[in-house]
């Protein structure tokens, strides 16, 4: 397989670049850590190693070095698509180069032979209550997945050095069943049916997406998957999901438990669930207004928001201090080709509005807009209108990251997770000590 190949002809040399930073250099200091930082939830301090992805604050994601625009140009697109291939991507983010059409295409194949779904995990999601959140179901079917894994199933005969082979296998297994798992979910929840997606083998993965989704625009709907798929795959490893996915497999929880775990995460508020909560927003402003509304109007919303105690949903970020990139390309992808949509309009109107409004209260520490402000309004335009289903989409694409992530940390050894906690008093004591 293309994938194992490549990783194990780079390991040797990265195993020595970690050995060398592990035995002679372990002492030298990086960054110190601050009260603030502690209390603070650990925002920026420097503790978690990935080749994966790095944000930078001022210019926002590159995934393996690439921006997301050189990412968007320089993989093999799907045919007849303007999209790369979810593929080309999982090969980026696996390998670190860009792969030629024949490298790309062998991920998809790879993901072709494996995308099954065995019947007890159709089983499992039949038999919840009908209300339960598309997340709660998406993450319970992962875990009924584990069931699968080449990792847990080969743990006590492997040695460490072998681990991440496993991990590849299952990285490759789960990614290839998710969006069978996504779109059953999908099918069956809103529209009662309980037909079992068929992945055809013929198709790449975003094609798949669309056609097991059965949105009406096949056609738009399976760039927007591809797209989409790629620009939720990393986000540097301090994230809420990316980070518990990383802290679950240090334990040698294989990557199904450790997804599981990760999509727990995404589900919330703050994260990744802030997609569904955005839309909501939107809605709630075009149902209020009848429409687009004045930038006036739209303006005092915003605060009304805020008075409320609430947070305007898509606006900030932890690390980025600009626009985010991803939201640029998404919305250059709706002004492309659906201009006049309202949403579109509203969530331009929105770009316009929040950020004054947020600069102006003065909390913030970045008022633009993130990854959610605008991936809700293209769904909704490709008839994908049940808001709760969003982070599910999120989900199938962030899998692609952590699991890249996952495998790397294996083949390098990365140990068990165990920062050290202090009380409130020893830090009093500290900052005591330092007489400030
Ligand atoms: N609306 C209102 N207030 C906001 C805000 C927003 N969009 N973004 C930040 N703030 C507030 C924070 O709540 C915080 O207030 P308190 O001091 O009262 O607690 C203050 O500004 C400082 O926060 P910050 O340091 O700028 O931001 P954090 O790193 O603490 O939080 C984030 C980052 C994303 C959780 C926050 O900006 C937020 O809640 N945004 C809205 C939700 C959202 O879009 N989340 C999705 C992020 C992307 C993703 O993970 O999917």
């Amino acid at each position: 397989m293309i994938l194992h190949e490549k990783i194990s002809a780079q390991l040797p040399a990265w195993r020595e670049r970690i050995k060398s930073l592990a035995k002679e250099h372990a002492e030298v200091k990086v960054d110190d850590v601050t009260v603030g930082q502690i209390v603070g939830g650990m925002r920026n301090i420097k503790s978690l190693l990935s080749d994966v992805s790095f944000v930078d604050p001022s210019e926002g994601i590159r995934l393996r070095g690439m921006s997301i625009p050189e990412v968007l140009q320089a993989l093999p697109r799907a045919r007849g698509g303007k999209m790369p291939l979810v593929g080309a991507l999982y090969y980026l983010l696996m390998i670190g180069e860009v792969p030629s059409n024949e490298e790309a295409q062998s991920v998809e194949d790879e993901w072709a032979q494996r995308a099954t779904v065995p019947d007890y995990v159709y089983k499992m999601l039949k038999s919840m209550p009908k209300e339960t959140h598309p997340m709660t179901l998406f993450s319970q079917a992962v875990l009924a997945l584990q069931n699968e894994s080449v990792f847990a199933a080969r743990y006590h005969e492997m040695k460490k050095d072998q681990y991440w082979e496993a991990a590849l296998e299952d990285s490759l297994d789960l990614t290839a069943k998710l969006p069978i798992v996504a779109a059953y979910i999908y099918r069956m929840k809103y529209f009662g049916e309980n037909a079992k997606p068929k992945y055809n083998p013929k198709l790449d993965y975003g094609a798949n997406f669309a056609k097991m989704m059965k949105v009406s625009d096949r056609k738009g709907y399976t760039e927007l998957a591809r797209l989409y798929f790629i620009l939720h795959s990393d986000h540097e490893s301090g994230n809420v999901s990316a980070h518990t996915m990383h802290l679950v497999g240090s334990a040698l929880s294989d990557p199904y438990l450790s997804f599981s775990a990760a999509l727990n995460g995404l589900a919330g508020p703050l994260h990744g669930l802030a997609n569904q909560e955005c839309l909501g927003w939107l809605i709630e402003v075009k149902d209020k207004f009848g429409g687009v509304p004045s930038r006036e109007d739209l303006y005092k919303f915003a605060w009304d928001t805020l008075n409320g105690g609430h947070v305007i949903p898509g606006y900030g970020h932890a690390v980025l201090r600009v626009p985010d990139p991803r939201f640029t390309a998404q919305m250059e992808f709706a002004k492309k080709r659906f201009p006049g949509d309202e949403l579109v309009r509203l969530a331009d109107l929105v770009f316009d509005v929040v950020p004054q409004v947020l600069k102006e209260q003065g909390k913030a520490k970045n008022p633009a807009p993130n990854v959610d402000a605008i991936s809700g309004a293209l769904q909704y335009y490709y008839g994908v209108r049940d808001f709760d289903f969003y982070t599910v989409l999120f989900g199938i694409g962030r899998a692609l990251g952590v699991t890249a992530n996952y495998v790397w940390a294996r083949a390098l050894g990365q140990p068990i997770e165990r920062p050290k906690s202090l009380t409130t008093k020893m830090l009093e004591e500290v900052v005591a000590q330092r007489g400030v």
